[in-house]
């Protein structure tokens, strides 16, 4: 019986050493000290036992019993810190390391320009009006004193959906839309989309954006629009910008007029981005057409008014000095980042 007792415990010892992992151990004290385990195998044939030896093998089943679970309550400790350390080795954590960089967002080019040119028009009181991308040929070109054969109007220069539904090539439909239903005086510009049949390159694009304005009382004259399109120039690209007119033609204005400001790089000395000029065309712009006032239900004896036009993306580009058009609406993020 007691060699049998040596027996167990050194098999026991022996187990509990092997056991690699804590389930392994739990396996192994579970064959010796469980209910159907060894040990008590042991206990249960004590019956067979004369009874003057009970109380020895007794001792000495209690005395392995003890020394069985020390062992194993000494390697799960040991188990235990084992799997903690690789634990932390494993998943250690650098809370020293920065932060991955957080992609805040920005506005695109195009954006930022037209929400510009809204905050200093809106500034100096005019109000902003939306329209429709599909319209009429006649808010598109009737009404804007355009001739039946004018170039504009041919399908191979304008998207037609058919003979009196476009895209719209400019704007100022919004500006006709809106005199109709207003008394002068009238202030307000009309940014947005505008589509031309044009085939994309470095400078076009078969849709840009437009910033139109127009502005209608009584007595207004040239004089005004230089001294808003001055004061636009200045707040648009610094105080020292200058503005010129070149003559022009356009059906919906008379007199009209081609506007550049001054090199905002080179002051007007010439440069690479006014390609030695010193001026920058951005603007058209003149006195509003006495057809289109009538047009728009406007009496041209006894109000006047001037309009212009800007196209944004030619703005954005001299601005930010972005050389081709197409990057604009490629959607990459390395372009985007950089305004
Ligand atoms: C340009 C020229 C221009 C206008 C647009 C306009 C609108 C109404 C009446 C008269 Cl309702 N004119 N708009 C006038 C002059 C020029 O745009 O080069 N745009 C990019």
């Amino acid at each position: 019986m007691k060699e049998q007792l040596e027996q167990i415990k050194g098999s026991a010892l022996a187990a509990i050493a092997g056991a690699e992992t804590e389930q392994a151990l739990e396996e192994v004290r579970v064959r010796f000290l469980g209910k159907k385990g060894e040990l008590t195998a042991i206990l249960r044939g004590m019956g067979a036992v004369a009874p003057e030896d009970r109380p020895k093998i007794g001792a000495m089943v209690n005395t392995i019993r003890a020394e069985i679970e020390e062992s194993l309550s000494a390697r799960f400790g040991d188990l235990k810190a084992q799997s903690m350390e690789r634990k932390l080795r494993e998943e250690r954590i650098d809370v020293t390391m920065p932060a991955p960089e957080k992609k805040v967002g920005k506005l695109h080019p195009i954006t930022q320009t037209s929400n510009r040119m809204v905050e200093i028009f809106t500034g100096m009181g005019f109000e902003i009006a939306e329209g429709p991308e599909v319209e009429s040929t006649y808010f598109n070109f009737d009404a804007l004193n355009a001739p039946a054969d004018h170039p504009s109007r041919d399908d191979t220069d304008t998207f037609y959906f058919s003979e009196n539904v476009l895209l719209r090539t400019q704007t100022s439909p919004v500006q006709i839309r809106s005199m109709e239903g207003k008394i002068p005086p009238i202030r307000m510009i009309s940014p947005g989309r505008v589509y031309r049949s044009d085939v994309a390159d470095a400078t076009h694009s078969p849709m840009f954006h437009q910033c139109e304005g127009l502005v209608i009382d009584k007595g207004i004259t040239m004089g005004d629009l230089k001294g808003t399109l001055a004061t636009f120039a200045k707040a648009m690209f610094g105080e020292r910008t200058r503005i010129r007119f070149r003559p022009h033609n356009f059906p919906f204005t008379e007199p009209s007029a081609e506007v550049d400001v001054s090199c905002f790089v080179c002051g007007g000395k010439g440069c690479r981005l006014c390609k030695g000029e010193g001026w920058i065309e951005i603007l058209g712009a003149g006195m509003v057409h006495p057809n289109v006032l009538r047009a728009g239900g406007i009496d041209p004896d006894v109000y006047s008014g001037f309009a212009f036009g800007m196209g944004i993306e030619r703005v954005a580009m001299t601005m930010f000095g972005i050389n081709d058009l197409r990057l604009m609406c490629e959607n990459d993020a390395r372009f985007l980042e950089q305004f």
